[in-house]
Order: C-alpha cells, then sequence, then structure tokens
C-alpha cells in the first residue's frame, strides 16, 4: 500500500470542505466556531481511499487570509497541492497567495479545481477556466490536470477521484527507510491513555515501543500507541497521517510546531544559514515569522557582508530542530505578508562572512549532493567525526545511502578513517603540515628542548582532546613525531636530543657523585659538565624530569646525594637519639641555610621527625637499622 498527503489551498469559501466531505464523508470543520461561521479556522483531516494499492492523508486548511498560519502548519507536509477555485469568483488573493506558498514549500505536484460549477453557466465557466490556464502557466501548476466540479451536486467529484488517484499514483513514495519524522499538528489527552500527538509521517517508520526524540525540548519520549485514521496499528509508516500516544512526556509539554524525531537525528540551533527565494525586497535584519513543518518561528534575517540575499543568516528567538535541506515560508512579521521561501543548509557558525565552504555546501543542499553536504560540513568543522554525527549533519536523508557515500568516500581516500572517526584527506593533510611545521620552528627556537608541550599544540592548532589524541596515535604510528613525557618532538630531532640527553645524564652521573655538592643549579651544572650557559637549562631540565635532580625546597639535590645524608644521619643515630639543624650542617659541612631545607625534606618523607627544636629517627631510618 502506497500513502500520500494530499492538502487543500485555495480561496475563503471556495468549497475546499465540500469537496473533502463530497470525496470523503467527513466533515473536516469539526470546531463548534468553525460551524457557527460557516468558515475553516484550523487544519482538518481524513482519509481517502483511491484504490487497493493507494490511500491518501488528506489535510484540509482554512482559506482565510487570517489564519494563513495554520494553512502554512498543514501544508508543510503533503505530497499533493488540490487548489480550489470557485467557478463564480476566479482566483481571488489567497488563490494566489496559497499557489505561492505552495511553490516556496517545494510542492511539486498538485490538481486544480474548479468548483461550484453549478452557480455559473457555461460561457462563464469556459471564461474562469482559460483565466485561470493563464495564470497557472507559469506556476508549478502549469501541467496539472483540472477538474470541473460542484461539490452540492457531486458533479465531476468522481473524475476528481480519478485524477487525484492517477496523479498520487505517479508521486514517488516517501521514504519509510529514512530516519522518522513527524510535526506535531495537534496534541490533546484521552482519559485513559495519556498524551496523544498527531501529524503527518514525513520519512520512516513508527512501531509500538519505539522511543522518540521531542523537538525543540530534546526529551525522549516512548510510542505508547498508535492509530491512523481512528484505527489501530502497530507500525505507521511514510505517508500515513498518524495518532501517537506518547509516554514520558505531560500535554504542557507538547504543542503544534514541535517534532517527533528519530533519536539520533535533527540539529538543534538558533542560527541557520539559508539560501532565500525573495519574493519582496528585503533588507537585513528583517524581523520575520520562519514557517517550518507545523511550526512559527519568530526571528530576523541578516545577509552576509559581501553577497546579495540569496544566502542568507536567519537568527531565531528560539532554537529550531531541523535537517538541512528543510524548506520554509518566511512572512514579515508585522504585518505578516509574504517575503519568501527559504532552504536551510546548515547550522549557523560565529563568522559574518560567507566562506566558499558554506556556498559549496549550500548548492550541495539544493541539488541533494550527498557526498558533497558530508564534504562541505566536514571540511569547516576539521575535527574527527564518528559515523553518528555525519548521518547527522544529512538530516533526514536515508542512512543507508550515507553510510554508502561515506564508504565511497573512503576507499576513494577523500576521508580518512582512524579508529572509526573520519576526517577529510585534505584536512588531516593540512593539520599535519601545520603541526610538523610548528614542531620544526620551536626546535629552531628551543634545540635543546625535547619537545613542544602537547596542550600547547593542541591549542594553536584549535582541536578538541579527542580528535588531537587520535590524530597523535596516527602520527606517531606514520612516524611524523614521536611523545615523550607529554612533549611532541620531530622523529629526527628526537633521536638527536634524546642521544644528547643520554650523554647528559651519562656524565652527570660521574660529574656529581660528590657530597660537598647540595645545591646544583644550571650554573653548577654548566661547570661541572662543561656546557655551554645556554644549553645548562635544558640540561638541567632534563635531568630533574629523568629524576637524577630532585627538588628539595628552591634547591635541586642529586638522586645520590640524599642517599648519602640519608645514611649519614643513619650513622648518627646509631649514636645520638636526636638530630640538630646545627648538627646536620656541620656533618654535611656546609651552611644552615641548605641545612635547614634538607632536614625539612627528611621530616616530610619520613626519615625524621621533629620534636620540638630536635629530630628523633623515624621510620625509614629505624627501617633501615633492623
Ligand atoms: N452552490 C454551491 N455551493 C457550494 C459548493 N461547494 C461549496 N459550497 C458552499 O460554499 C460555502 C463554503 O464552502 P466550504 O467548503 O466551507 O468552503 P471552504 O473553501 O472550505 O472555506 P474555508 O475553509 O473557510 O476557506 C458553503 O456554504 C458551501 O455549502 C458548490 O459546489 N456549489
Ligand atoms: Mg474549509
Amino acid at each position: 500500500m502506497k500513502y500520500v498527503i494530499i492538502g487543500t489551498a485555495g480561496h475563503v469559501d471556495h468549497g475546499k470542505s465540500a469537496i473533502i466531505k463530497a470525496l470523503t464523508g467527513t466533515d473536516t470543520d469539526r470546531l463548534k466556531e468553525e460551524k457557527i461561521r460557516g468558515i475553516s479556522i484550523d487544519l482538518g483531516f481524513a482519509s481517502l481511499s483511491l484504490g487497493e494499492e493507494l490511500t491518501a492523508g488528506i489535510v484540509d486548511v482554512p482559506g482565510h487570509e487570517r489564519f494563513l498560519k495554520n494553512m502554512l502548519a498543514g501544508t508543510g507536509g503533503i505530497d499533493l497541492a488540490m487548489l480550489v477555485i470557485a467557478a463564480d469568483e476566479g482566483i481571488m488573493p489567497q488563490t494566489q497567495e496559497h499557489l505561492a506558498m505552495l511553490d516556496l514549500y517545494g510542492i511539486k505536484q498538485g490538481v486544480v479545481v474548479i468548483n461550484k460549477i453549478d452557480k455559473v453557466d457555461g460561457e462563464w465557466l469556459e471564461l474562469v477556466e482559460s483565466e485561470i490556464r493563464e495564470y497557472i502557466s507559469n506556476t508549478f501548476l502549469q501541467h496539472a490536470p483540472l477538474c470541473r466540479v460542484s461539490a452540492v451536486s457531486g458533479a465531476g467529484i468522481n473524475e476528481l477521484r480519478h485524477t487525484l488517484a492517477n496523479v498520487a499514483g505517479k508521486l514517488p513514495a516517501r521514504d519509510s527507510k529514512a530516519p522518522f519524522r513527524l510535526w506535531i499538528d495537534r496534541a490533546f489527552t484521552i482519559k485513559g491513555y495519556g498524551v496523544v500527538v498527531t501529524g503527518s509521517v514525513l520519512s520512516g517508520q513508527v512501531r509500538i515501543g519505539d522511543s522518540l526524540k521531542l523537538y525543540p525540548s530534546g526529551t525522549i519520549v516512548r510510542v505508547r500507541g498508535l492509530e491512523w485514521h481512528g484505527g489501530k496499528m502497530t507500525e505507521i509508516i511514510a505517508g500515513q497521517r498518524a495518532a501517537i500516544n506518547l509516554a514520558g512526556v505531560e500535554l504542557a509539554e507538547v504543542a503544534r510546531g514541535m517534532a517527533l524525531s528519530a533519536v539520533e537525528r535533527g540539529e538543534i540551533s538558533p542560527i541557520w544559514d539559508v539560501l532565500a527565494d525573495w519574493r519582496q525586497d528585503v533588507d537585513s535584519g528583517v524581523r520575520v515569522r520562519l514557517h517550518l513543518g507545523t511550526g512559527e518561528f519568530l526571528g530576523r534575517m541578516y545577509s552576509y557582508k559581501e553577497t546579495s540575499n540569496k544566502h542568507m543568516r536567519l537568527i531565531l528567538e528560539q532554537p529550531l530542530a531541523a535537517g538541512v535541506g528543510d524548506r520554509g515560508i518566511i512572512r514579515l512579521y508585522s504585518p505578516q505578508h509574504l517575503l519568501g521561501g527559504v532552504i536551510l543548509t546548515a547550522p549557523g557558525r560565529a563568522t559574518r562572512r560567507l566562506t566558499h565552504e558554506r556556498a559549496a555546501l549550500a548548492d550541495a543542499v539544493v541539488n541533494r549532493d550527498v557526498e558533497n553536504i558530508i564534504f562541505h560540513r566536514m571540511n569547516e568543522s576539521r575535527k574527527l567525526l564518528v559515523l553518528e554525527d555525519i548521518r547527522r549533519q544529512t538530516g533526514y536523508l536515508p542512512e543507508k545511502e550515507v553510510d554508502r557515500v561515506i564508504e565511497k568516500m573512503v576507499a576513494a581516500k577523500k576521508l580518512y578513517c582512524l579508529e572509526n572517526h573520519y576526517i577529510p584527506t585534505g584536512v588531516f593533510d593540512q593539520l599535519t603540515k601545520q603541526l610538523t611545521n610548528m614542531l620544526k620552528e620551536y626546535h629552531k627556537m628551543q634545540p635543546d628542548r625535547g619537545g613542544l608541550a602537547k596542550e600547547v599544540a593542541r591549542q594553536k592548532m584549535g582541536l578538541d582532546d579527542k580528535s588531537f589524541e587520535i590524530m597523535l596515535t596516527e602520527w606517531q604510528k606514520s612516524a611524523v613525531l614521536t611523545v615523550t613525557g607529554g612533549d611532541l618532538a620531530l622523529k629526527s630531532h628526537a633521536e638527536r636530543h634524546g642521544g644528547w640527553k643520554q650523554d647528559i645524564a651519562a656524565k652527570a652521573e660521574a660529574a656529581l657523585d660528590d657530597i660537598g655538592l647540595i645545591n646544583i643549579d644550571p650554573a653548577l651544572l654548566a661547570q661541572k659538565l662543561s656546557l655551554p650557559p645556554a644549553k645548562a637549562k635544558a640540561a638541567h631540565d632534563s635531568l630533574v624530569r629523568a629524576g637524577m635532580l630532585i627538588k628539595v625546597s628552591d634547591m635541586f639535590v642529586y638522586r645520590k646525594t640524599i642517599q648519602y645524608i640519608v645514611q649519614l644521619i643513619h650513622r648518627h643515630f646509631k649514636e645520638n637519639s636526636t638530630l640538630t639543624v646545627a648538627e646536620l650542617r656541620d656533618l654535611l659541612n656546609t651552611s644552615r641555610k641548605v641545612a635547614l631545607p634538607v632536614i625539612e625534606y627528611l621530616d616530610m618523607h619520613k626519615y625524621t621527625i621533629r620534636d620540638g627544636d630536635v629530630r628523633r629517627p623515624a621510620q625509614k631510618i629505624l627501617d633501615l637499622s633492623e
């Protein structure tokens, strides 16, 4: 069975609802006020069987200009438009306005219906029909079939049904393999069931028990029950109208204009880049109403500094959850004139310039060019992305298609795959080059340093932690660089520097083995190892990092010297029960200024324990005695 959604359109009172009643028997004007005033105010719904293999869900919209907002909410998700024009009145303002809206929403198929033929004579009818034909000749309805009916007498209704079946039958079915998506057009509670929402399923399918994401809040809800035109279902697919009983949400949290989405789909942002199709001149900064899905969203439109008003940025007052390629209608905030339509190309970025990448991305979105949508989004993000992230950037395109394209891009070396993360090869090569140059420069400036601190490099490159770590692993694997103690070095430098470091350590081993040398600062080291002063600091640092020099207060003491000192005081405690600072000073043949931090170091490391003005042996010394 194929399912399509048909939407009505046309001027107030031209007989949209009457035709739906004649076709389906359903009165779509369900509100009391609609009955009293004799006009449609809100959306109405019906089901129309168009054959054994084809069923249409119908969204009947109001024609009165005051309820245009409702018309726009109903029209966002339709496949096929039925434009109704009363024979006695002909083309009227909302006939024109609705037609423009349908066009901007990207609706491609329609049927034109001349209604109320019982009210006019044949001559008049010919006149009206030719007027209509001329009017639609340069719109998307130029090849649309035209039916003459009377909803009251029933004349032409069967022909209309056949025509609808014919046109709808040729439409490609909505993709039920794509991620699930539905814009909510009604929300209410039913006693004993709880919250129920209705809407047209734009893509994908939903089953009882599924989890869905409610946008824009992001709340995860569960599908407790499903109905299709009043009948209980276990599954509903794209093109059907659905009533969904939801668990995990209160009525106050759901309303028309929100959407239900497959959990891992949809991007949410208050700023979106758009491609606009204007029907009127607009100034940058204009306050607008965006109609998208079933919602109306307030915001402002801004032009990019360097372009015409084709590429624009939409800054909304609330975050909008949408997918790339979504189409919306733009009206002036007040008065609510139609300004034009937009196609969302991507959530906005913090720049007022239109980058080459963004312009190319917009083209790709309009052409539904999956590979280039992926490519340009990834190029600008400079991040490693997992499959989920990439799929999300493709809006509600079918997952299988997206995955296939990614595979193809990896095979063609357009994308590089690192531990299940992806990055455009060009971007990765650029980053490799950037880091290599940065290290080259650093090694030139700091030849005696082991390398550049990892964190400094990461920040300079503007990469997130995770991406940087994964790339580092790759760079180490491919021998671009080495990582030692948190420092990055080019392989050649690391080898040279490693040799030099070993050299220093070996020399230090011999030269520092002297109890007389307690505080070893870079100057003393330079003298002992005969190093030029410029290299002394780096050599000193490397000995500290290697643990050969130990920081004792603001002095640096050779590791072996500390062992000597421990032995000295161990011997001292064999004959004395206490040790004073002055005694240690004499034992070490040094000054009080040196002896004091040493004794504090011994306290801290549990060789000695302080008792008033004297020290007594602590555990580690006592252990030595045994
Ligand atoms: N004579 C005649 N009257 C019709 C015909 N179709 C509709 N009407 C009448 O026209 C009036 C408006 O019809 P609706 O079906 O409510 O018109 P609508 O286009 O749905 O109007 P809105 O939803 O308010 O825009 C009603 O009084 C209908 O009975 C027709 O074919 N012939
Ligand atoms: Mg109506």
